[in-house]
């Protein structure tokens, strides 16, 4: 039963949150940004975050990597780090683009539960969650901010059911997972629901079928990271990263460049344009 009314998400509910930069500031001022994930074989889910992360704003970007490479040579701005590194590094936490469920992801996983930092859990880190209660009674008791980003298979991981449960009541799916951990939920896919431990809930409408591409929800990561670095409250976050994700995509659409073979890469500099001029 879906209890208060929700709202169709746009920037006058995150506007509070988008303060110019003052001049007298320093890369301090914007936080550091800690990815962890990125797997052999799925080092480029956890340089995308990185990535994204750096161009929405994030004074520093750590990536915490599983498969220990050095450089990233298309973003040589990132630090790559050990996982343990990046995390004590951190004033915002995204775990789980290319993590894997190895025994080492998941005693990363509850580190990461374990600080008191805001914390962004995505993918691998949500599938860990499903497989491992003891951590997901971790969440609900965190002191500082959570904010869980599953796309239909992982909430239904969660809920333990199937993924035709989840989508035919997306906004229900949403609270429950809400309530459940105590933290913010964003359910993605057409109409991503945000939802809040409050009973809040948004629908956002921006964003096209060209998001339905491998490493998309990766630079969503980063960009609720990002602005979770820069002070962002968890809903302003999870509200603007949502927002700005989809109108990149239309903003490709508009010039022509999509929908069809948008790389999740693509998605960053459009969305950085966009933020500027908020
Ligand atoms: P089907 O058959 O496609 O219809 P998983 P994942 C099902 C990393 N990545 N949305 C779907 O069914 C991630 O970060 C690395 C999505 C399929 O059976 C993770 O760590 C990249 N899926 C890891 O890979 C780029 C839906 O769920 C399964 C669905 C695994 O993440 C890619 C897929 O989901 C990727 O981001 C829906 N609406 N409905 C890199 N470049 O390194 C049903 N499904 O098993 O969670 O796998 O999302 O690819
Ligand atoms: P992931 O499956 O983790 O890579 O995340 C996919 C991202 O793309 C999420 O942010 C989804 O909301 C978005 N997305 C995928 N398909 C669509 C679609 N058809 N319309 C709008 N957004 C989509
Ligand atoms: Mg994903």
């Amino acid at each position: 039963a879906q209890q208060t009314a929700g709202f169709i998400n746009n920037p006058a509910l995150f506007a509070a949150s988008l303060l110019p930069r003052q001049r007298n500031t320093h890369k301090g001022t914007y936080g550091s940004a800690a990815i962890i994930g990125g797997a052999p074989t799925m080092a480029g889910a956890a340089l995308l975050a990185g990535r994204a992360a750096l161009m929405l704003g994030a004074g520093r970007v750590f990536i915490g990597m599983l498969e220990r490479i050095a450089v990233d040579h298309g973003q040589p701005e990132l630090m790559l780090k050990s996982p343990a590194e990046a995390m004590t590094l951190a004033t915002a936490i995204g775990i789980g683009p290319g993590l894997a469920q190895s025994d080492e992801a998941a005693n990363l996983l509850r580190r990461s539960i374990e600080t008191v930092l805001p914390l962004v859990i995505d993918a691998d880190a949500l599938n860990l969650l499903a497989a491992h209660p003891v951590l997901a009674r971790q969440i609900a008791r965190r002191s500082a901010a959570t904010l869980l980003t599953p796309h239909p298979a992982e909430a239904a991981r969660l809920l333990g059911g199937s993924v035709e449960t989840v989508q035919a009541d997306r906004i229900a799916s949403a609270l429950e997972l809400a309530q459940r951990f105590h933290a913010c939920v964003v359910l993605k896919g057409c109409g991503s629901i945000i939802a809040t431990p409050e009973g809040r809930w948004f629908i956002n409408t921006t964003g096209n079928a060209g998001l339905a591409t491998a490493g998309s929800g990766d630079v969503l990561t980063g960009f609720c990271v990002a602005l979770l670095a820069q002070g962002w409250t968890v809903k302003a976050a999870a509200l603007g990263a949502t927002w700005l994700h989809g109108t990149a995509a239309d903003r490709l659409v508009d010039d022509g460049e999509g929908s069809i073979g948008i790389a999740a890469g693509e998605l960053i500099a459009p969305a950085r344009r966009v933020f500027n001029r908020l």
